[in-house]
């Protein structure tokens, strides 16, 4: 009856929304482009990114969350903004580091023994197949406290941290190795790989950089650090890194800057770092035979600093791994192009992008063709036996991404704010687009994989200044989505984005991800194991033993399990809660009043929150996601009674109800029941005379819905015998109860209907 009444409700909504939106509608496109002053051309970049209702992004973008020690999911062309990935900061929204499970997760990443909250975030990487995007696993790096993050994207959650032992700080990560062998971290400012004191005019003799190939078990998802190693660098301020691919597998390439090895110490009287760090005309582009330096590591060259292999710089050059070729001022990004044959090296303080050849590298290390060596001996490769060709493009190149043309590629100019477009192969400008302003990184999609898609190219701005509404001195990021489709680049749309300063961003084909909908009942996502403590509906329980409370519990619409959680003053309380639903997102939160407690618990996920019940009084837990029409009423008591004073039998409930109700209470309740049950059987009718087993989602909410009915067959069965017994107190609580469930049958059914209706499915009965 309420289900009916709801309808008619909902038709009279729709019916006047009809009639309004018809009078909008007299709007003629002309108008409404007067109106909102907007050109032709505007029309055309809003009809390329507009995304209707329930329409999807081709790509899918994973940026770097900056300062905020996160990631950022949006889709593409649309730019909207889908999830925020905790990674190395505490989420309370996704329960990261509120529940214990997490808590581990974080854990991992403290340094020195000290926890840190945050993160520098800069460069995300997806684990790759044969140098393509596989859509498994998703990388990012730290800068500040050299780490890298793992990230399963079969639910997009941070599944392990690993703290870098030999590294103080940290740039060139992560990148991977075509077939995701290594995740690459290289180290930025110098220091002492022991993690020791040195002063700093032992600064050449003590101070090193590092490269560290973080080895990835793809079956387990992890970085095995005890399979992981490094290669010690000279004290230069070692950059960006990238893998090479193709013919250049094998090889991994990292710029640097500070080659003068400059120490400031402005308030010493000392010119600053920026003015000795820039005083030569050329840094040097490091390159590095990987796969050779993982076999002397296997062969026991290296030697184990902090318990982590390392292979000296001596060994290194002995063994011909590491090479050096001079390279333009202050390089910034490195970029090797899809086919793997070429480098492309930008410049801060240069006007043109260094274009060097594999070929030729390989060639000059074959002759030993070196001009020089550098002060720790390493062999450098004269530039123009390195160089195809260097192309001008305008001042300030950084970043360099590909196209899915051959010999097309895009680097980003942070002096002139403007991307370039040029062929590298011929050393030819092809195009340029202003962009607002100082772009940093670009992004085209699948841009620094084998084969790039094209189609769409991110700027991502390191100054928004005027182009949005003012929010404040702190200003949003700016991404501009450019449309590279066509000969002519053309700016599409500006997105602000919220949260720290993304540096760089991966996109990738949106059919490639397969997230999950639900978790294998009872899985600790943190692990992606099996949770311990996870219990079934029915068999909730609570164990006590001196000093120590632990609950296992349930949540289901719109009931936690167990409700009452009775405690002394001073105990320890771990709540073990298992999402028992199978309903695609049906989330259940969990918030704790004063213990700093908010869990996420997704269908099938167990998750648990410890508190330390401190201070005696009543602490209200409930549900922090609005999950059905009684969410509010998802909730329980802590109640936390003074040190000595004696507990409430746990069987007796001696909660004074508000409300008495007689048997016409339970026959008016029962009567609904029975009209909504009709309701039901009617939706049931429909659906199980249509090819919905034909589709999957159908399958999954007729599934979710099943569940519903059972549990609700049983409440009937309390009702009833409650009734037969004339307790028409308990009779007409269960009776109710039933209805709740009815209810959240018919709501799944009701969606399943209309899912079948929108996709034509077809009558078979
Ligand atoms: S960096 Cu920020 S603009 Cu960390 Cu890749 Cu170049
Ligand atoms: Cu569960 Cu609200």
């Amino acid at each position: 009856m309420n289900l009916l009444l709801k309808c008619s409700a909902a038709a009279a909504a729709l019916l006047s929304l009809s009639l309004t939106s018809t009078a909008f509608g007299a709007e003629t496109l002309e108008q409404l482009m007067k109106r909102r002053n907007l050109t032709q051309k505007d029309l055309m970049a809003a009809a390329k990114t507009y995304t209707p209702t329930g329409g999807r992004d081709e790509f899918l973008a994973f940026a770097s969350g900056g300062q905020a020690g996160q990631m950022i999911v949006y889709g593409v062309p649309s730019m909207r903004i889908y999830k925020y990935i905790s990674v190395f900061t505490p989420e309370p929204w996704q329960g990261f580091g509120f529940d214990e499970e997490s808590k581990k997760v974080l854990a991992q990443g403290k340094v020195d023994g000290k926890d840190l909250t945050w993160g520098d975030t800069h460069h995300p990487a997806i684990s790759e197949t044969n140098g393509d995007y596989d859509g498994q696993y998703l990388f990012i790096n730290d800068k500040a406290n050299p780490r890298i993050g793992v990230i399963n994207l079969h639910d997009f959650e941070t599944t392990q941290i690993v703290v870098n032992p030999i590294m103080r700080s940290e740039h060139g990560g992560a990148f991977v190795t075509p077939n995701t062998e290594y995740v690459i971290e290289t180290t930025q400012y110098p220091a002492p790989l022991d993690g020791k004191y040195a002063p700093l005019e032992e600064f050449n003799d003590k101070f090193r950089g590092a490269i560290t190939y973080w080895k990835f078990n793809r079956e387990k998802g992890k970085i095995e650090p005890e399979n992981s190693f490094s290669i010690e660098l000279p004290p230069y301020s070692q950059d960006l890194a990238d893998a090479g691919k193709g013919p250049s597998d094998g090889w991994s390439f990292n710029n640097s800057f500070c080659t003068e090895r400059y120490v400031g110490g402005i308030e010493r009287g000392r010119p600053p770092f920026e003015a000795g760090c820039s005083a030569n005309d050329t840094d040097l582009l490091h390159v590095i035979n990987w796969k050779k330096a993982a076999e002397l590591v296997k062969a026991g060259k290296a030697t184990k600093i902090n318990g982590h292999d390392v292979l000296s710089i001596k060994t290194a050059v002995e063994e011909g791994i590491l090479f050096l070729i001079p390279e333009s001022k202050s390089p910034h990004g490195v970029d090797v192009s899809p086919d793997g044959k070429y480098i492309i090296v930008g410049g801060k303080l240069d006007s043109a992008v260094s274009v060097f050849s594999f070929d030729k590298i390989m060639a000059a290390i074959k002759d030993k063709k070196f001009s020089s060596k550098d002060p720790y001996g390493i062999p450098i490769i004269d530039m123009k036996d390195a160089l195809h060709v260097q192309v001008p493009l305008g001042l300030g190149p950084l970043h360099t991404q590909f196209d899915s043309k051959p010999c097309v590629a895009y680097t980003s100019l942070y002096v002139d704010s403007m991307v370039a477009k040029y062929d590298y192969c011929e050393g030819k400008v092809l195009d340029k687009i202003s962009i607002h302003y100082n772009i940093g990184h670009l992004m085209t999609m699948e841009g620094d994989s084998v084969h790039p898609k094209g189609k769409y190219l991110v700027a991502l701005n390191k100054l928004a200044i005027d182009r949005f509404n003012p929010v404040g001195p702190l200003h949003p990021q700016n991404h501009q989505l450019i449309d590279i489709s066509g000969d002519k680049m053309e700016l599409l749309y500006d997105m602000p984005v919220p949260l720290g300063e993304p540096h760089y961003v991966v996109a990738i084909s949106q059919d490639k991800l397969k997230p999950s909908v639900r978790y294998p009942y009872g899985t600790d996502s943190r692990t992606e194991q099996k949770h311990p403590q996870s219990v079934r509906p029915g068999s909730e329980r609570i164990d006590r033993s001196p000093g120590k409370v632990e609950v296992f519990g349930t949540l289901i619409r719109s009931h936690i399990t167990p409700e009452i959680v009775e405690v002394e003053e001073g105990d320890e309380v771990i709540f073990h809660l298992t999402n028992a639903e199978r309903a695609e997102d049906e989330t259940h939160g969990f918030a704790i009043n004063a213990h700093n407690i908010n869990l996420s618990l997704e269908p099938g996920k167990t998750a648990s929150a410890r508190i330390v019940a401190d201070r005696p009084g009543v602490y209200p837990y409930y549900c922090t996601e609005f999950c059905s029409a009684l969410h509010l009423e998802m909730q329980g008591y802590l109640m936390v009674r003074p040190k000595g004073t004696k507990a409430t039998a746990a069987s007796a409930t001696s909660a004074k109800e508000g409300q008495t109700y007689t048997k016409a209470d339970f026959d008016k309740q029962w009567k609904s029941c029975e009209d909504t049950q009709a309701v039901i059987d009617q939706v049931v009718g429909y659906i199980t005379s249509t090819n919905y087993k034909d589709f999957k989602p159908v399958v999954d909410l007729v599934d979710d819905a099943t569940d519903q009915l059972n549990f609700a067959a049983s409440a009937k069965g309390k009702a009833d015998e409650f009734a037969k017994q004339q307790n028409w107190q308990q009779a007409t609580l269960w009776a109710g109860q039933w209805w709740q469930y009815q209810v959240k049958a018919a709501d799944i059914g009701l969606r399943a209907k209309t899912y079948l209706e929108e996709h034509g499915a077809k009558k078979i009965k």
